[in-house]
């Protein structure tokens, strides 16, 4: 055992001015936020929003968003997809973290994050398909490094924590960029995963969404933490957070987390400050456990106005590019849609792929019996998408 240095009084006189319970470690948390909720300027920017006219395909991309997340709702509720979770109210998140990646860096998502997903090229037709329970959808050639969405909370830190690794073993200047809420924070994964990274001094960056609730549970009822940013403080890391409601200072701060980690410099967790304006996913009633008003108050802080008005005052943005916005946004998605509907059912088979290297008899028993009912000549007619039933749970 290691000696623990001390002294007695017999061996030195004490020091009038010294204390018994010095200091040892002091720390703070920052939070970058650029506009307000009326896009208006706090701060001189940063260099990629000189020009406002640079931010309008973030702005396309955010309300492309908004109208897909609409829609995906919609075609729930009439039966077309099985479960979704909305991503309202967290659209500058997906889009700034999307700006902010570069292609060979490697995204690990929660169930959450279609929207970056976009942003990396993912087409929608494929968030559709996972929604639908095809897990057709839950596989990007689109951009063929990039994780699949991840429902079990949390276990895609670890699973960060490993690409990173093999990041920084190659020797290569690429990060992996993971998400997850401010709920998955109390999960030991998520510890387990930002001490490690810490230790190893990684090229990982944690986004952590806090979209204030966890399913019904407040983020005071998640953690008596003041911020859930300063859990990078225990791990030895760099944590701070930024308005997750303002495009320009996500962007900022994740491109400089990003650098950080291209440099060597190690792993950071940035905590994103927002508010989930839906349910927690269709198969939720939010009413049930919040109140009317405080939904109806966070609509103040929303992004996409925030950052409509900013574009506004700076005359790059006008209400007839917003009426055609809004016609190609639904084109667009209604073609997705078109898409997703005319894409035939999976093979029975799949539901019985990536569970196992070797099948277990019994599930090899189940799997021969649903292929040769699928290769019979005249098979029962395939049910209409609409009610075909999803075995996707909520989560
Ligand atoms: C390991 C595990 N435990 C429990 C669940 C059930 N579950 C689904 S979502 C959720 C809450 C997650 O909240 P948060 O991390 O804040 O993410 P959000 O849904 O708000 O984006 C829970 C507990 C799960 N999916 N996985
Ligand atoms: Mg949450």
């Amino acid at each position: 055992m290691a000696s623990v240095p001390h002294s007695t009084t017999q061996e030195r006189e004490p020091d009038p001015g010294a204390s018994a319970r010095p200091v040892v470690a002091r720390f703070e948390v920052l939070c970058t936020r650029y506009l307000d909720p009326h896009g208006n300027e706090l701060a001189p920017l940063p260099d990629f929003a000189r020009e406002a006219k640079a931010l309008v395909p973030a702005y396309r991309a955010m309300n492309l968003l908004r109208t897909f997340d609409a829609k995906a709702i919609a075609l729930q509720r009439t039966g077309q997809i099985g479960t979704y979770a909305s991503t309202l109210g967290k659209e500058a998140i997906d889009v700034a973290i999307g700006l902010a990646l570069g292609k060979d860096d490697v995204l690990l998502p929660s169930y959450r994050e279609s929207g970056v997903l976009l942003m990396r090229g993912v087409s929608l037709v494929r968030t559709l398909l996972y929604w639908g329970g095809d897990e057709r959808g839950n596989v990007f050639p689109e951009s063929p490094r990039d994780f699949p969405f991840c429902v079990p909370i949390a276990t895609q830190l670890p699973h960060a924590v490993g690409v990173a690794y093999a990041m920084k073993l190659r020797g290569e200047r690429r990060a992996a960029l993971a998400m997850c809420g401010d709920g998955a924070t109390s999960k030991g994964e998520f510890y387990e995963a930002i001490n490690a990274a810490g230790v190893w001094k990684l090229p990982l960056v944690v986004v952590i969404v806090n979209n204030q609730y966890a399913i019904s549970v407040p983020r005071a009822q998640q953690s008596a933490a003041q911020t859930l940013a300063q859990k990078a403080v225990a791990a030895g890391i760099h944590g701070e957070q930024a308005d997750g409601n303002d495009l320009i200072a996500m962007r900022d701060v994740v491109s400089r987390a990003l650098d950080r980690a291209y440099a060597g410099d190690g792993p950071s967790v940035i905590e994103a400050l927002t508010y989930r304006l839906s349910d927690h996913t269709t198969a939720d009633d939010a009413s049930r456990y919040r109140s009317a008003e405080e939904l109806a108050g966070q609509w103040h802080y929303e992004p996409i106005a925030r950052l409509r008005d900013w574009l506004v005052h700076a005359g790059a943005w006008s209400k007839a590019d917003e009426e055609k916005l809004a016609h190609a946004c639904a084109e667009q998605v209604d073609a997705a849609v078109r898409e997703y509907l005319a894409t035939p059912p999976p093979r029975a088979e799949q539901m019985f792929e990536h569970l196992y290297q070797r099948l277990p008899q019994p599930l090899a028993w189940q799997r021969d019996a649903a292929c040769a009912e699928d290769a019979e000549p005249s098979p029962p007619a395939p049910l209409p998408r609409r009610e075909r039933g999803d075995s996707r749970s909520s989560g």
